[in-house]
């Protein structure tokens, strides 16, 4: 395959969330969003979102300034070198290549590749799902609810529930957790519901957890700090619950490492890993986990970053992966996320499951005079083949 990138562009879209999401970080009622374009010699243009967040609360790396330095000073003149000494970059283990250099920049990367694959996948025909071995059109999605009140909190979970949707993740932190967490069980006694602490519980109280140990929930996500893998490995050892990493995992050697620690505590069928492809760099690394963790009998789920309509369908087509075992995150219980979204693809679950269809990410799905009337060029670099 005879390919060059000719250009590299960085486009900011602002975005207006429906409703308020509120996590153990904080609340977000906009965001603002880079995606990464590029241009091939043989005149396809491929779109990566990068789905930040508004300020570094969630993890380090996830705002956009961190993100636009990054591709700006070092992963986009890497490509533009890269391409220049080797004559062409025809394939994405080349692209990975040649930032490999670069440590962390795990959502900035994932911009790139996720661009470079929107080419790929518009080359070969092939959707995406296919492109990365997915065997599945069809599959249980979830929604996340990110709530300030346990009212507001009961209120999505029943516009879920009304929509066929079967499992439902409520965002908790210290204070905000057992009742919470009790009450949507109550009201709905048969839901997959697991929680999402957001890495907000430390040693001094993480004993609070123990309070959800008896509602029957299919998960608590990231309690504790980031950084923080063996921590997470010893109170699994005292929950009933499995213990998810979300934040945590930024490579398939982190997820390595987090079975190798459970599978010490003999507590391996009570670890569980949030796969979220731009938390990791990249739709190949999020396989290369996804194919690790069911080696090891770790059950995966694909998370969200309130993505755009477009990086949802990206997840989405990720999710077509057998390995695949949990329902991932969809959208909020009021449909799409936000008032006007980049691109108009049709992701509608019908009774909780998702169908994937044959035309995401052939080209022709991305609505290019919205996304150009909704977003600037900030950033633009030239490539000579
Ligand atoms: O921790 O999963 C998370 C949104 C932004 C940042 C982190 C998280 C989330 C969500 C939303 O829970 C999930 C979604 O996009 O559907
Ligand atoms: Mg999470």
């Amino acid at each position: 395959m005879q390919t060059s990138i000719s250009r590299i562009t960085v486009h900011r879209v602002p975005l207006r969330l429906q409703q308020p999401f509120t996590t153990s970080f904080g609340t977000y009622e906009t965001l603002d969003r880079p995606f990464v374009v590029i241009e091939t010699s043989d005149g396809l243009r491929g779109v990566g979102e990068i789905p930040t967040l508004l300020d570094p609360a969630y993890k380090a790396e996830v705002d956009a300034p961190a993100v636009l330095t990054s591709l700006r000073e070092f992963i986009v003149p890497s490509v533009e070198r890269f391409q220049r000494e080797r004559g062409q970059i025809d394939s994405i283990p080349a692209l990975r290549e040649s930032y490999a250099w670069v440590k962390g920049a795990v959502f900035a990367k994932s911009g790139v590749e996720a661009a470079m694959w929107d080419i790929v996948a518009q080359r070969t025909g092939e959707p995406l799902w296919q492109l990365w071995g997915g065997e599945r059109r069809t599959f249980p999605v979830g929604v996340s609810i990110g709530g300030k009140t346990i009212a507001q909190v009961l209120d999505l979970a029943e516009q879920a529930v009304a929509l066929g949707y079967g499992r439902l993740k409520v965002k908790i932190w210290p204070g905000f957790d057992e009742e919470v967490a009790r009450e949507v069980r109550r009201c709905f006694p048969d839901v997959l519901l697991q929680v999402d602490a957001n890495s907000a519980y430390t040693m001094a109280n993480w004993r609070r957890l123990q309070m959800l140990d008896d509602l029957d929930l299919l998960l608590i996500e990231q309690p504790l700090f980031e950084d923080d893998i063996v921590l997470h490995s010893e109170i699994s050892r005292e929950l009933r619950t499995p213990v998810c990493l979300d934040e945590s995992i930024h490579s398939l050697r982190d997820a390595q490492a987090a079975a190798a620690l459970w599978e010490r505590n003999d507590a391996l069928d009570r670890l569980i890993i949030n796969i979220k492809p731009p938390r990791v760099s990249g739709f190949a690394e999020a396989i290369a986990i996804a194919l690790f963790c069911q080696e090891k009998s770790v059950r995966t789920w694909i998370g969200g970053m309130l993505d755009s309509a477009w990086g949802k369908a990206m997840n989405l087509n990720f999710n077509g992966l057998p390995e695949i075992e949990l329902p991932g995150d969809h959208f909020s219980p009021g449909g799409a996320y936000f008032v006007e979204d980049v691109t108009e693809t049709p992701l509608v679950a019908e009774s909780g499951q998702f169908a994937l269809g044959d035309g995401i990410s052939a080209g022709s799905a991305f609505d290019w005079p919205r996304f150009e009337r909704m977003g600037e060029m900030v950033y633009r670099m030239d490539l000579n083949a």
